[in-house]
């Protein structure tokens, strides 16, 4: 299998984080990708020109990061089902949710200055900080084994501070700070460290 990637894409961290914890990294060839100069290839396995996508030989490629990891798992018959699996679910979109707002942050602010709307890095900002709050009220606490939930919110944490450093939200939301270091101290996340 193909997985078109970037090394500073957080969601394509999310899924090699995966990939390594089901065994399935030696099934993976990795094709470095800069989907903002995309190949022809690139763009028929994916119209919407985004890493991660994983083509599968004879089969129809696959994107966003959610679904490949869907895949992944049910490859490895590790998928859950039921209300856990929704309550995962929720905990992997509001990691990616974090992650979004910040790359958005991050594309707004390489813009000419002129073109930057205030509006838009205010919204982004306050979903980010909400986004924090709800994990420091108690979501952290339901990410207690490595899962995709947790891989996802170790990546969002991690491209905070790798982005967007002037946040310093470690101070404010000190029980996620305690989680997120020890994730970051893990020899997968260390392999995977996109700086
Ligand atoms: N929801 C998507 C987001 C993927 C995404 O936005 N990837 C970024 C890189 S981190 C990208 O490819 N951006 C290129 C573009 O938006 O044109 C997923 O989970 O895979």
């Amino acid at each position: 299998m193909k997985l078109y990637y970037a090394k500073t894409s957080p969601y394509t961290r999310k899924l090699l984080l995966l990939a390594r914890h089901l065994g399935q990294t030696d099934d993976i060839e990795i094709v470095d990708t800069d989907p903002l100069d995309a190949t022809p290839e690139f763009l028929d396995a994916n119209p919407l020109s985004k890493v991660p996508t994983l083509v599968v030989p004879g089969e129809p490629a696959l994107f966003d990061s959610r679904v490949i990891a869907e895949f992944l798992l049910d490859r490895a018959g590790m998928n859950d089902s039921g209300r856990a699996k929704t309550e995962l679910l929720k905990r992997q979109a509001l990691a990616d949710g974090i992650t979004d707002a910040a790359l958005a942050i991050v594309q707004e602010s390489r813009r000419p200055e002129a073109q930057r709307s205030p509006y838009w890095t205010a919204r982004w900002t306050a979903a980010i900080e909400r986004g924090l709050g709800h994990l420091e009220a108690g979501a952290v606490n339901a990410l207690d084994h490595w899962r995709l939930d947790a891989m996802a919110t170790a990546c969002a944490l991690d491209y905070l501070n790798f982005r967007l450093p002037a946040l310093a939200w470690e101070a404010r939301f000190p029980h996620t700070a305690a989680w997120y270091q020890t994730a970051i101290k893990r020899k997968d996340m260390i392999a995977t460290d996109p700086r």
